[in-house]
């Protein structure tokens, strides 16, 4: 099939996403495994217009990513889609539409919402359709939501309408057992060279040399501000041999001159971290500069965890102190205190990393321009 991934142009002031879409990245790999053409179309650096890319590709399947910024953009991109290739199933995912799946689904430009992690759901329906349009060519979107025909009963962490107005919520899709079993991601299917960089989360590298990596997914702890409450607990990690493997490609086949791993919680098993980084070193490709983009458990940052992360190539690693306040801290539940905030800071410091403290403004129990902001462990960040 031809198989058409959207990103939606991004409409706010600051417009912070300068490296290709790691989910579409993702989803791109997937497809193409499963042996379809697939296209990404990224608006934000598209020259042409999506109704004549849509006339020229014509897709079998489009799929569309949102966030909460983007999801009117995903939605009204999706109304454009139904007038020019009328009856093209319309699949949207992403973080707004997991957390808000009827919503996306009782509009009637989108067909399909899929919630939380995208791969094996992807898949899926690709399955679906594919078998589907191989019975009848004619087939179209209103042939997938007919109630009669049951198509999706057993597509698990979808939302969708039926022709009859009714809503299905299917049970949620069981999380991916073995990362090391996805394929990395496809990044031939962005205009590579018009991206920059994770600026302001990694340093400034021109065009196209600063990657992003995905080392594990989840996160077992629930921290009650956070959006990981939306996707599974179950933390699962890529091997250390695998995510070396991407690591290397990445280096010597595209170049990389900086690295940001994405991960909600790197550390959680340390022994991992220590295996991967032998391997950097072993490969001798601890030259390229690393950083953690997102926090690391500080309760897991031992002095000597970093110091071999750091001969590794890590250049900078961030902790999320959320608040100096000790009882806001115990009220969102991060199981955390600041002392152990405060050494991990230390152990940073003393092994020659750079620093960054992710503090959250406005949480619960906080009062107007007083957030623990001013705690003495803020400033010592
Ligand atoms: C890294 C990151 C960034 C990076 C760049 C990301 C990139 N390379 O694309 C930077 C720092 C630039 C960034 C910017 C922003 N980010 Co950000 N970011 C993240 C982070 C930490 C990881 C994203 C990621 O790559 N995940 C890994 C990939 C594999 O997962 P994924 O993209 O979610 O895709 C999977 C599923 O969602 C699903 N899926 C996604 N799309 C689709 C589409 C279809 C058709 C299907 C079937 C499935 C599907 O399948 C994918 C594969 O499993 C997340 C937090 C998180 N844990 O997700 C926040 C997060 C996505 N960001 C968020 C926000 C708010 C932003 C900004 C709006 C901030 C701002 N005000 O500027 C901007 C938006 C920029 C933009 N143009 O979209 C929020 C979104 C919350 C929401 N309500 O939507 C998150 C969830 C963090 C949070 N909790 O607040 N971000
Ligand atoms: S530890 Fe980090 S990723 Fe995990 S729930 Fe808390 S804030 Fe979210």
């Amino acid at each position: 099939m031809r198989v058409l991934l959207i990103n939606p142009k991004f409409r706010l002031p600051i417009d912070t996403r300068t490296t290709p879409h790691l989910g579409l990245a993702y989803l791109g790999a997937v497809t193409e495994r499963r042996g379809d053409m697939c296209k990404i179309y990224d608006a934000d650096v598209e020259d042409e217009p999506l109704a004549d890319v849509l006339r020229q590709f014509r897709p079998d399947v489009v799929g569309i990513t949102a966030n909460t910024p983007q999801v009117k953009q995903a939605w009204r991109t999706a109304q454009l889609i139904k007038q020019v290739i009328p009856g093209t199933p319309i699949i949207i995912g992403g973080p707004h539409p997991s957390v808000l799946s009827e919503e996306s689904a009782m509009r009637p430009e989108i067909d399909i919402v899929v919630r939380g992690e995208g791969e094996a759901i992807w898949v899926e329906l690709l399955d679906v359709i594919d078998m589907a349009k191989q019975a009848d060519p004619d087939f179209t979107a209103e042939d997938l939501l007919d109630p009669e025909a049951h198509l999706l009963d057993t597509v698990f962490g979808i939302t969708y309408r039926t022709s009859d107005g009714k809503i299905h919520l299917n049970p949620d899709h069981p999380p991916i057992p073995n990362l090391d079993d996805l394929p990395w991601p496809a990044y031939h299917l962005f205009k590579m060279e018009r991206y920059t960089n994770l600026q302001p989360a990694t340093d400034h590298v021109d065009g196209a040399r600063s990657f992003s990596i995905l080392t594990s997914r989840g996160c077992p702890y629930r921290c009650t501000f956070c959006s990981q409450s939306i996707m599974p607990q179950k933390w699962r990690c890529r091997s250390a041999q695998n995510v070396a493997d991407e690591w290397e490609h990445l280096v010597r086949d595209y170049g990389a001159q900086e690295i940001g791993v994405l991960d909600d919680s790197a550390n959680i098993r340390v022994d991992r971290l220590h295996e991967l980084a032998d391997e950097l070193i072993r490969r001798k490709i601890n030259h390229v500069p690393w950083i953690f983009v997102n926090g690391i458990r500080a309760n897991l940052a031992s002095k000597e965890l970093l110091s071999h992360l750091k001969e590794a190539g890590l250049k900078r690693v961030a902790f999320g102190v959320e608040t100096g306040d000790p009882d806001i801290m115990l009220s969102i539940d991060k199981r955390i205190d600041h002392d152990t905030i405060r050494q991990a800071f230390q152990n940073a410091k003393e092994v020659g990393l750079e620093t960054i403290g992710f503090f959250i403004i406005g949480l619960p129990g906080g009062h107007r321009g007083d957030d623990g902001a001013h705690h003495p462990v803020c400033h010592r960040a």
